[in-house]
């Protein structure tokens, strides 16, 4: 069946009038290659519609974008102004080092980042993974004479560098602009697609997903027109994002042909981000030996298996030369795994590293491992325990180019979860934080929640103390990086409203009083060194939340989600409300005051709201079972996915402590593995995750549990109502097919958020049998 023709498609962040103040200058562009080809493409596209140029090497110029000399010095951060009419170097860029283009990437494996040569057979892992890097992605921004001027290291830096003009408007022609260093933190920025090629007959195209199709496939095979994809990867580009994994990690039978036979749509999705700086990864199915080669065994260790990955893998990488690498589901919900044949996980990693490594390619290997055959009735298994229960007893065995992928909290992207414990017990392995955009648990994209406030505490957790390094730096591998020196909140922060932010709870510490827009990123002057940062190092994976709906996200404020994590892969203690605004200026360009206030009023605290009338203190689920929107208390409780919050007539909440629980808090370090242990120090919007209380439980607020459920549950709502009314105020404003969507799915905000009211206030009424000290109707 033909494609259908797409009604007109968002521009999301990238709205013509986004790129005004550049397309109204005389723009240099000097480098030369497939990239330089994409800025020259988008420069002149903004040119052509707002005035601008592009000139030639010897006319002025306002903008000059240029790439350094590999060899060259950083400039110094006071370095004389140069003429900006001076002719700059014209530099071809090394053709190997382009990963815009395929024909320009040799085969060979000593070309590309990362190659064999350069991993070390010692499980020690060094600071930087050459695999996980774009290459030459950062790039110097200042201004030489009357001339703003982006050096970039390397061709995708000279994108990047671009796009940030574009972000800065007329400010990025502010004679007094500082000089500044940007430098991606995560070396690999990845959003992995849970989309399915067969339309699967309960997920549908995309599992979890909720803005429509795939942007890929469609009922069964590759889209016609991949038009839509080359859009998203301009977008994703300029967010800051460099790879994207084209299909679900739960990899069924005609998935799993994508890998041999049906490589060819992965190679034309692959030419299509290759403009934009994007390589494709691939999930692959653990059997597809089997599946495919026609082996009676997939077993890691056996030889016939490990020439077929390996033979496999070299047909990809001559396919697709910038092949990104594979991702793996193993052993989890269904998936095929090493455990078939008695193996460890280090065991099958280990199988596809090899494949792997002559190409210098990770893979990406999910600790997503537990049981889900469970009976509530057993006390001794919990699910929260089972990633740091399998993968940490095998920390130092994974081979280097394995990468341990890790959700964030240790049961399944809930509204709120303490730290995944496994991302601090496994110095000796390359670990990936995995996010969730896509809104499973979160409101499906029909509720309003703005994320990275949830991501930054994560990405801002000291797991060892008040002093030590961030999250992001351990994972990006700079310790001293800004990152590390300043911290949004930690887990559990910032407090829900209602609790206050504990002493001796990991909540809350200040942004440095410094961290604008380009405060971290700014070093002294324009010298790398200046900026503290080891660039370069680490992971961040998120699940997409992207389809072929005409807003690409279903509810059109969900795009700031897509938007602020490739931000905050960049600069990861960039301030959410920083990340927010910065997409409301480009995505409302002109947007005025009025509207730019009542954006950050309903989304700056809508993860806060989610949260007040779901499910509460951090006990999660509580959803409808299979599908995972709306209410049902105890839908879950009795199933054998091991997702409990065990209420009965005297309390609520799982008991994880040492002393009498399942001991899942002695999977952290001190001293987190203390405060969590003790119902005095655990925080208290994480007390029903790591505590069994009575309802009469008094919190710091100073309410008990009881009290604090039926008071967020009509605060929740109520905010809900109100944010209704402030959208509606702003149809004025705003173009009104987003003005009509985004009241539609506040509409349905409210049902849902009323109905999640009454339903918790409810069962724990009825529970407890203590009534609510305000006398509301509790239905
Ligand atoms: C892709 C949760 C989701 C599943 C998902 C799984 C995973 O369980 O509900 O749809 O499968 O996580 O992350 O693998």
């Amino acid at each position: 069946m033909p494609d259908t023709p797409s009604p007109t498609i968002h521009p999301a962040w990238l709205p013509s009038s986004a790129f005004r103040a550049l397309g109204s200058r005389r723009v240099r562009i000097d480098a030369a290659g497939p990239l330089a080809d994409t800025v020259r493409a988008e420069v002149s596209r903004a040119c052509s519609l707002f005035g601008g140029a592009l000139v030639t090497p010897e006319a002025p110029a306002d903008l000059i974008l240029t790439t350094a000399p590999a060899t060259a010095p950083a400039a110094p951060a006071t370095a004389p102004a140069a003429s900006a009419t001076a002719p700059a170097a014209t530099l071809a860029a090394s053709s190997a080092a382009l990963p815009g283009s395929a024909a320009a990437l040799p085969g060979s494996a000593a070309a590309l980042p990362g190659s064999a040569a350069a991993l070390p057979g010692s499980a020690a892992v060094p600071a930087v993974p050459a695999f996980a890097s774009g290459s030459g992605e950062g790039y110097r921004l200042g201004r030489r004479g009357a001339a703003t001027v982006v050096t970039a290291d390397g061709p995708a830096g000279l994108l990047y560098g671009m796009f940030e003009v574009v972000r800065r408007g007329e400010a990025a022609f502010d004679p007094a602009l500082p000089g500044e260093r940007h430098e991606p933190a995560f070396g690999l920025r990845v959003l992995d697609h849970w989309d399915n090629v067969d339309v699967h007959p309960v997920m549908g195209q995309v599992e979890r997903g909720y803005a429509g199709g795939s942007l890929f496939w469609r009922d069964g095979r590759l889209r016609d027109d991949l038009t839509r994809v080359g859009e998203y990867a301009r977008l994703l580009a300029a967010s800051g994002v460099n790879a994207v994994t084209v299909n679900n990690v739960n990899v069924h039978a005609g998935e799993t042909h994508l890998l041999t036979d049906r490589l060819g749509e992965v190679a034309a999705i692959a030419s299509t981000l290759r403009p934009y700086a994007i390589r494709v990864h691939l999930a692959v199915n653990f059997a597809a030996p089997v599946i495919l080669g026609d082996l009676p065994t997939a077993d890691p260790l056996d030889e016939r298996v490990r020439r077929w990955w390996s033979d496999t893998t070299d047909r990809v990488f001559a396919t697709i030369p910038d092949f990104g690498g594979y991702l793996v589901k193993a052993d989890s919900e269904g998936q095929p795994g090493p455990f078939t044949y008695g193996r460890t996980h280090a065991d099958g990693a280990g199988m596809l590293a090899a494949a792997l490594a002559p190409h210098g390619a990770p893979v990406r290997w999910r600790a997503f491992v537990y049981n889900h055959h469970q009976d509530w009735r057993d006390r001794s298994t919990d699910r929260a325990r089972a990633a740091h229960d399998h993968f940490a007893p095998l920390d130092g065995r994974f081979a280097d180019n394995v990468i341990l992928q890790v959700k964030h909290g240790p049961m399944d992207f809930q509204t709120r979860e303490p730290v995944s414990p496994v991302l601090f017990a496994m110095p000796r392995t390359r670990l990936a934080l995995e996010l969730q955009v896509t809104q499973e648990y979160t409101g499906q994209q029909r509720h309003l929640c703005y994320l990275p406030p949830m991501w930054s505490g994560i990405l801002g957790f000291r797991a060892t103390g008040d002093n030590a390094p961030t999250l992001a730096a351990m994972l990006s591998g700079a310790p001293g990086s800004p990152a590390a020196a300043g911290s949004p909140a930690a887990p559990g922060s910032p407090a829900a409203p209602g609790l206050p932010a504990a002493a001796g709870s990991p909540v809350v510490q200040q942004q440095p009083a410094a961290a604008g827009p380009s405060a971290a990123a700014s070093g002294a002057g324009l010298g790398g060194a200046a900026s503290g940062r080891t660039s370069g190092g680490g992971v961040l994976s998120a699940v997409s939340n992207v389809g072929d709906d005409p807003f690409w996200t279903g509810h059109p404020l969900a795009q700031a989600n897509l938007y602020a994590v490739g931000r905050l892969a960049w600069r990861p203690d960039r301030d959410p409300t920083e990340i927010l605004d910065e997409w409301i200026t480009l995505t409302f360009s002109d947007a005025p005051d009025r509207l730019r206030r009542t954006l950050h009023t309903l989304m700056d605290d809508s993860w806060q709201t989610y949260e007040q009338y779901t499910a509460p203190l951090g006990v999660g689920f509580m959803v409808r079972p299979g599908h995972h929107y709306g209410p049902d208390v105890d839908g879950y409780e009795y199933t054998p996915w091991g997702t409990y919050h065990f209420a009965d007539r005297d309390g609520v909440g799982v008991d994880r402590t040492v002393a009498t629980g399942t001991g899942f808090t002695a999977q952290y370090p001190a001293p987190w593995s203390d405060r969590y242990e003790s119902r005095d120090t655990c925080p208290d919007e994480l007390l029903l995750f790591f505590h069994h209380v009575p309802y009469t439980h008094v919190l710091r607020s100073g309410v008990t549990v009881i009290q604090h459920i039926y008071d967020t549950r009509f605060a929740g709502a109520r905010r809900v109502a109100e944010m209704r009314s402030q959208w509606r105020e702003m149809a004025d404003l705003v173009d009104p097919a987003v003005h009509a969507r985004v009241t539609e799915r506040l509409a349905e905000q409210l049902r849902s958020a009323e109905e999640w009211r009454d339903q918790v206030n409810t069962y724990f009424y009825r529970k407890s049998g203590i009534p609510d000290a305000k006398g509301r109707p509790i239905h």
